[in-house]
């Protein structure tokens, strides 16, 4: 059972930024795969962090000017049991104050009459338009009612604002129980990448090892995968988000596998790995992989507090260009080389991101022109890569690129913690050295 004490502070820490705004925080529906078949239910994360609340079509009010004991409202999907005994146990109208602490709690059908009356009182109002169309209708609407009456009543929510700096800043530096559980998700994660390197042979396909891995998540606890498991043999793994993993694992060739769990609080494990598919790297797989790993160990050294993302991304491009030069996949001098992004073609995304409920998390990465400093408690993954295919064309100057070098793609990624004075590595269990991506087999 997930401990709700966390939610309570957020939410207190919440209603305090708010000043005497209303916020609007929907949660997620259900969404159609096909037919009348739904995915498997994903919570919206904001809503989450806020409420610790698991149900679909949910939407909680934030009113700090109203008395204590009406400041956290819920509207949650009514106890009904011919609904349950489809869909199986809802908390009810109960539940959502009895277990989940909310002031009071109304079925989601009486949002459309009660909202515009919970929104008086507020001098804005802190939603976030353009992701829920059903509630923005409510809350426009509502937020029309004021306007029309602001010059009778001389009071009113004059502004709609967007919650999200808020919420985020504050999902952006984890709390320590955050960061317990972004180290489990990343110790099953690793487990499964470890798993998957010892059991991959020439001639399974890649969906086998998806199995695996998805299966080890399960096993161990995990709701699922955080993402699509990437499972990309050879030339495969140059397309960065393939997702296809039916293909059969070549003798001779790397396996690039991109996969993290999710957990049932939602927290995120985010690994990559490479290594080769018989045991035994050639030549070009090797050199490669060296650069890419010296790259981001040398990315992860420089995670620490004060440092900026750019300056990791920076960092880990400069060892990959000078890798690239050496070996005579590209031509000129580093900075230049730098400077007009001539390696696009062979790396050609950033290094890392934030990691948490989302695992592509929110948080600015900048703050207009300076980029947003390394704090203690924030995550994030590094995760340079490099790919040599026939799919972006060679940059004028540069070097055609001989067949040996082709189809290789390789990343490398870990979720590193920014600490107090050092950073962890959440998922260092996934091994990475050169050695032990080697083995007979
Ligand atoms: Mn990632």
């Amino acid at each position: 059972m997930i401990d709700l004490d966390c939610f309570s502070k957020r939410r207190d820490r919440f209603l305090a930024q708010l000043g005497d705004k209303a916020a609007v925080i929907p949660g997620a529906p259900l969404v159609t795969h096909h037919s009348d078949c739904e995915y498997p239910f994903r919570q919206n994360s904001d809503f989450w962090y806020l409420t610790g609340f698991d149900e679909p079509d949910a939407v909680a009010l934030f009113l700090p000017y109203r008395p204590k004991g009406e400041q956290y409202i819920l509207f949650v999907l009514p106890k009904r049991s011919t609904d349950e005994v489809w869909t199986g146990f809802r908390w009810g109208t109960e539940g959502a104050v009895g277990r989940f602490g909310a002031d009071i709690a109304h079925s989601i059908d009486e949002l459309a009459i009660r909202l515009s009356d919970y929104l008086v009182g507020a001098d804005g109002i802190a939603f976030r338009v353009g992701k829920h169309p059903q509630v923005q209708a409510l809350v426009l609407k509502a937020w029309t009612e004021q306007l029309d009456k602001f010059q009778r009543n001389g009071s009113g929510a004059l502004s709609l604002v967007a919650p999200c700096p808020l919420i985020h800043q504050l999902r952006l530096r984890k709390e320590k129980i955050e960061i317990d559980r972004m180290r489990e998700a990343a110790r099953i994660s690793a487990g499964a990448h470890e798993l998957a390197r010892n059991i991959v042979r020439p001639g399974m396909n890649e969906r086998q090892v998806q199995a695996l891995i998805e299966q080890y998540f399960l096993d161990h606890g995990a709701r699922g995968p955080a993402y699509q498991s990437i499972v990309a043999g050879g030339d495969n793994a140059c397309v960065l988000h393939y997702t296809a993993n039916n293909s059969q694992l070549a003798d001779g060739d790397l396996l690039l596998i991109d996969a993290g769990c999710s957990l049932f609080d939602y927290y995120n494990g985010d690994i990559t790995r490479t290594f080769p598919i018989n045991g035994h790297f050639t030549g070009e797989q090797r050199a490669l992989y060296e650069i890419v790993l010296k790259a981001q160990e040398v990315a992860i050294d420089l995670v620490s507090p004060g440092q900026n993302a750019e300056n990791v991304h920076e960092s880990a491009v400069r060892i990959i260009v000078e890798g690239l030069l050496d070996l005579g996949l590209l031509r000129g001098s580093v900075d230049s080389l730098i400077e007009q992004r001539a390696y696009s073609h062979l790396y050609m995304h950033r290094t890392g991101h934030w990691l948490g409920l989302d695992v592509h998390d929110v948080g600015a990465y900048r703050l207009g022109e300076y980029p947003v400093k390394l704090q203690s408690g924030m995550v994030l993954t590094v995760e340079p890569g490099i790919y040599i295919s026939d799919r972006l064309p060679v940059p004028q100057d540069q070097p055609s690129i001989d067949e040996r070098w082709k189809g290789i793609g390789i990343r490398i990624e870990d979720d590193v913690l920014v600490g107090d004075f050092e950073k962890e590595v959440l998922s260092l269990n996934a091994l990475k050295s050169v050695e032990s991506m080697q083995f007979a087999k």
